[in-house]
């Protein structure tokens, strides 16, 4: 017997926990899932050693709760993994949600029943059903496990960072860790000094920047507090939503002298997020000023590691266009003398065997432990693990066959009353922000869908019965929110001129989906910047929701 709420919300992460924040303060009844044990999200499972958010602490939080926001300690520049959760716990504690809350359950097929105007949804641990699906499952979640033969071969530990075990001792173990993205780099920063060796099978090599990591003195501390209203304004408002000021100026508009004291100071104090938009404002667009960033992480490489073959495998020949890293002495690891850098480039990976790894040169690389660190499939990788199904039947596997299609990351035409929380083109940014606002863009949707449902009908707004205009309707009916497919193109296309006018697009990395074998090169986010996309959503409000059905029939 199914179980019928208002809302279920998939996903107990910053975004599913601050909707849920949301409407239940609407008075709404809901419920939210997990299929996980605990509330986190990505950070229940990523909990790999060394992992952490490279952006600065204060800014990687909710700003919704002031008072929480002054009070809720942290100690170091950047917050750690097992941090992140207990934030979360103590959010969760704060406002009394855990109640609405069912752990260890997973989604595992959503349909829209038309007749009812509910969503029917299948999860392991029974059925529910709700008028409002609200899905926030992460746009970095869905594991991408390498296409490598021989995975089920291999008898040692095996593990991928983005579903890391609770326990686990490397201590005087052979590890192997497959890919150096964020994930590979902080994984072997932090564990090369515990392991008997560590192996590391690299395919592209990344640049990446110190992050400065270091306590936040409470002085340092009291002066956020006093400019926090101001700082989240400029979050709100920026490209990057990271906290710190964005660069106005070229590259280019500098002598080479005082580019290379900026270049140096960042690397010095600031990380690689800053690098990118901190320092100057042309890097992601100028391939002339892309290339000098380029020059000056290239020389630190050749100056920090010693070997000049390894400083020469480590060496980035792309442009620094993909997600920036951050790191806590990534190139100096190569340095000791229990790490090695195997370049996948010149010798790929043949197959895992029972002990190892075996590479193209017929070398085997004898192991214990085997790390993947070849992250996800972002963006709609997590919404093609489930089934979804809106009107008429409709996969949305089918309609985002092509390419993923939504209106502001949020709503999906002919999938009524579900909504994304940072779904495919959002924005891409500091994502905590960026959650907020879908959060808060969604209550304001369904607050006015609720108002709608308990206007009488007429003939004029005759949307809110199930079975069509009643002029003597008392009780609440279901009102079915829908982006219009016009709307949806339209987003499509403006998301499309801003990721191919930049240097990303030419690059390849999980940003467009290369990653992933099969799923193309495609436009999978909107790249204007966090307040760029704030700005659109409050249009869209603003204008009375008139990109959706069936707010677009009013106005
Ligand atoms: P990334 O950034 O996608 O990095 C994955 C790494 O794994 C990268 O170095 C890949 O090499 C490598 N990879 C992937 N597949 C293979 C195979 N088959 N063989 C060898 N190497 C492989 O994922 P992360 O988890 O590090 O980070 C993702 C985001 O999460 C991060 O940017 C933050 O925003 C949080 P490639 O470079 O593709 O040649």
């Amino acid at each position: 017997m199914a179980t019928t709420f208002d809302a279920i919300i998939v996903g107990a992460g910053f975004g599913g926990i601050h909707q849920l924040f949301s409407l239940v303060r609407l008075g709404l009844n809901v419920k939210l899932i997990d299929k996980a044990g605990d509330v986190g999200g990505t950070w229940y499972w990523n909990r790999y050693p060394g992992a952490m958010s490279d952006t600065e602490a204060f800014a990687y939080r909710y700003s919704w709760d002031k008072n929480d926001l002054l009070e809720y300690p942290w100690t170091e520049r950047y917050v750690k993994q097992p941090e992140v959760l207990a934030y979360l716990r103590h959010v969760v504690k704060r406002h009394d949600l855990r109640r609405h809350m069912q752990f260890d359950t997973e989604l595992i097929a959503a349909d829209y029943d038309e007749a009812n105007r509910l969503w029917k949804i299948q999860t392991s641990q029974g059925v529910h059903e709700a008028t409002y699906l609200i899905t926030a499952l992460g746009i970095l979640s869905a594991t991408n496990w390498p296409d490598i033969a021989g995975l089920e071969a291999y008898q040692g530990e095996l593990y991928h960072t983005s579903r890391f075990p609770e326990t686990y001792d490397f201590n005087g173990k052979r590890v192997g860790v497959i890919g150096c993205g964020s994930s590979g780099v902080q994984v072997i920063s932090a564990i090369a000094k515990d392991v008997k060796t560590l192996t590391c099978f690299q395919r592209r090599p990344q640049y990446t920047i110190p992050a400065n990591d270091g306590p936040v003195l409470p002085e340092a501390r009291e002066q956020i507090n006093r400019d926090y209203d101001a700082i989240w304004k400029y979050i709100k408002d920026s490209n990057s939503g990271m906290g710190f000021e964005e660069s106005q100026a070229s590259a280019l508009s500098v002598s080479e002298e005082e580019r290379n004291r900026l270049f140096e100071d960042c690397w010095q104090n600031g990380n690689g997020l800053r690098l990118n938009f901190g320092v100057f404002s042309d890097i992601a667009t100028s391939r002339e000023a892309n290339e000098m960033v380029c020059v000056f992480i290239r020389n630190k490489i050749k100056e920090i590691v010693k070997d000049p073959e390894t400083a020469r495998k480590l060496t980035p020949w792309e442009p620094f266009a993909r997600r920036p890293l951050c790191d806590s002495g990534y190139y100096e690891t190569f340095n000791r003398d229990n790490v090695e850098l195997v370049d996948l480039k010149a010798t790929p990976i043949i197959e895992l065997i029972s002990n190892g790894i075996r590479t193209s040169d017929g070398k085997v690389y004898e192991l214990d432990v085997i790390i993947m660190a070849t992250g996800f499939d972002a963006f709609d990788g997590a919404y093609n693990q489930v089934q979804i199904r809106g009107r008429n039947e409709e996969k949305l596997r089918e309609h985002w066959t092509e390419r993923p299609l939504t209106y502001l990351g949020t709503a999906v035409s002919n999938f009524p009353n579900l909504f994304m929380i940072c779904g495919p083109l959002s924005s891409f940014s500091n994502v905590p922000p960026a959650l907020e606002m879908h959060v808060e863009f969604i209550t304001g949707i369904i607050a006015r869908a609720q108002q709608l449902s308990r206007e009488p009908a007429n003939k004029t707004n005759g949307i809110n019965g199930v079975g069509g205009p009643d002029v003597h309707e008392t009780v609440p009916k279901r009102v079915e929110v829908e982006a219009l497919p016009e709307a949806e193109a339209a987003w499509f296309h403006k998301c499309t001129e801003l990721c191919t006018s930049t240097l990303y697009w030419d690059t390849k990395s999980w940003f467009w989906g290369d990653n992933v074998k099969g799923k193309g090169h495609k436009v999978l986010f909107f790249l204007g910047g966090l307040g760029a996309f704030n700005r659109e959503l409050a249009k869209a409000a603003e204008a009375g929701y008139k990109g959706f059905k069936p707010f677009a029939d009013l106005l």
